[in-house]
């Protein structure tokens, strides 16, 4: 099993800044966490990317196919802005799970709507880097379900 985790911008200032809204954990120790799970739960490929830029995430799930089984993704501000990510996942029909540090339910009205989740199998949000770790175990469990 292939596991794709797409980061969207500004989630590599992840413990360098704003520590108050998104914790102290560095992006580079959520993702070691994450390969630390996939190993334990037996996935043989995890590939961890981050991009500021839209057409690059828009990029990396229009190839995902082919090159992995599922996607974690957390397109960060573009959840609430991006067609264009919604349209890339809605073209590649890949088990996708949407995961958000912070509860964007509990800020501001923007942060509302995710145009995204609906292309999802599902979203973990306001549990901080635990989330991604969660997303990973839901994925795979769904990955080993036998198709209906
Ligand atoms: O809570 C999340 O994971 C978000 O996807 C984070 C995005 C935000 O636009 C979404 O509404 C919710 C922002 C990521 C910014 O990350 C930073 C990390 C450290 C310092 C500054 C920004």
């Amino acid at each position: 099993m292939r596991i794709l985790v797409i980061n969207g911008p500004n989630l590599n200032l992840l413990g360098q800044r704003e520590p108050d809204v998104y914790g102290a954990v560095s992006l580079a120790e959520i993702e070691a966490r994450l390969a630390r799970r996939a190993a334990a739960l037996g996935v043989a490929s995890l590939v961890c990317r981050q991009s500021n830029h839209e057409g690059e995430l828009v990029t990396w799930i229009q190839e995902a196919p082919g090159q992995c089984d599922g996607l974690i993704l957390n397109p960060a501000a573009y959840t609430h802005t991006s067609v264009a990510v919604r349209d890339a996942l809605a073209a590649v029909h890949l088990p996708c799970i949407e995961v958000h540090l912070s509860n964007t339910h509990a800020r501001e009205a923007f942060r509302h709507v995710s145009l995204t989740a609906p292309l999802c199998l599902g979203q973990i949000q306001g549990l901080g880097p635990l989330g991604y770790e969660l997303a990973l175990e839901a994925l795979v469990n769904t990955l080993n379900r036998p198709q209906k």
